[in-house]
């Protein structure tokens, strides 16, 4: 069995959104993940965002791939629509249903196997057209699912459990979505709730291709001395650049940051994201500066993790393909089907 229900009945008494709903709402199956995996972590979060930012769960669509990352969508989100697609597919897949279906939340959660190794140019390409979803990957170093290979996001020179040392260099996810054009480019790490929720709500309104690498240790396979993946060494080696802050038209939602150099982005639909600075010279706006930050930071051996590079302005693969306002699951036969004479037309032009 690869999942467990929950019982429906919860304390009556459970805080509710404007919706009605409580944050039970927003769960799915028991996890069958091992205990202590940080993917269950994440899965607390994305709850907790979805919970907090009201969403209608059947206005979200979550997507994956193959892996123990890819097989979280189960545990969250239980009343959303879901597709569990091949390993390394689904950023194509999530291209697809986006393009038909403009009006859902689209969240693809993925694994450092199933997008840094097959599906590298899957991934590529679904950052550059700027395709609107939260794009996380749950990046533990190794191949959980299949008993703890190294992955492409394995450092060079960490070690295994059965203490192999890997030779290969490793793919930098975040450079990588930084370099293809992603508009919204974040790491966190399982463990820090406090950064990672704020986060993915950010991401979740941010109108564009938002990437976050989700640092997420694997216990059964990546959790041992030699590795950079493991609690310990994130820990230890975490540079987090500022602080969220995150705040709706409406009200503030989590506002308990010291006061410091505060610097706020206001995204595209009036919702705000106040960083706190914790280093006075890093400009979130600035792509070209993030990346020799993150080169200069892990070259001295640091994890750096926060907001890194957003685009306060940014424009989607709607907006480049000038596609119509109306979903097209959402369009009528005349729509579709003008008649021949608007074909000839139509044709006439390409000539
Ligand atoms: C086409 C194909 N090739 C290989 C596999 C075997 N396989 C399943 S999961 C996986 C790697 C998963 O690693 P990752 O995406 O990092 O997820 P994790 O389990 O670490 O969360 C592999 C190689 C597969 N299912 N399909
Ligand atoms: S094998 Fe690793 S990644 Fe998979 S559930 Fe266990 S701890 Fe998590
Ligand atoms: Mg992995």
């Amino acid at each position: 069995m690869t999942y467990l229900a929950k019982p429906k009945l919860h304390h009556p008494a459970l805080e509710k959104n404007s919706l009605g709903y409580v944050r039970r709402d927003y769960e799915g199956a028991i996890s069958t993940l091992c205990a202590g995996c940080g993917h269950d972590s994440i899965s607390a979060a994305i709850i907790q965002a979805c919970f907090e930012l009201e969403l209608p769960p059947h206005r979200i669509a979550k997507l994956s791939g193959i892996g123990c990352s890819s097989k979280t969508p189960t545990y969250f989100l239980g009343s959303s629509h879901g597709f569990n697609s091949v390993h390394g597919r689904m950023p194509s897949v999530l291209t697809g249903a986006n393009l038909a279906n403009r009006d859902l939340i689209y969240l693809g959660v993925s694994g450092d196997g199933d997008s840094a190794s097959i599906g590298l140019g899957q991934f590529a390409h679904s950052l550059r057209r700027g395709v609107n979803m939260v794009y996380i990957v749950e990046n533990n170093g190794v191949y959980g699912l299949t008993k703890g290979q190294f992955s492409a996001t394995a450092d060079k020179g960490s070690k295994s459990k059965k203490g192999a040392v890997n030779s290969d260099a490793p793919i930098d996810m975040v450079s990588l979505a930084l370099q293809l054009g992603a508009t919204f480019v974040a790491r966190s790490f399982s463990g820090d709730k406090t950064q990672l929720v704020p986060l993915i709500k950010a991401a979740v309104l941010h109108r564009g291709a938002a990437f976050i690498d989700v640092i997420s240790p694997c216990v059964a396979f990546n959790n041992h001395p030699g590795s950079t993946k493991s609690y310990d060494y994130v820990r230890e080696h975490n540079e987090a650049v500022n602080r969220l802050d995150f705040i709706t038209g409406r009200e503030e939602i989590t506002a308990d940051y010291a006061p410091g150099a505060i610097e706020e982005v206001t995204q595209h639909d009036g919702t705000v994201l106040r960083l706190r600075k914790l280093h006075a010279d890093y400009d979130p706006h600035n792509r070209i500066a993030a990346m020799r930050y993150l080169q200069e930071r892990q070259a001295a051996g640091e994890v750096v993790t926060g907001l890194l590079y957003t685009d306060p302005d940014p424009d989607d693969l709607h907006a480049n393909l000038n596609t119509v306002d109306a979903p097209f699951n959402q369009l009528g036969e005349r729509e579709l089907c003008p008649g021949a004479a608007a074909l000839d037309k139509f044709n006439a032009s390409l000539r």
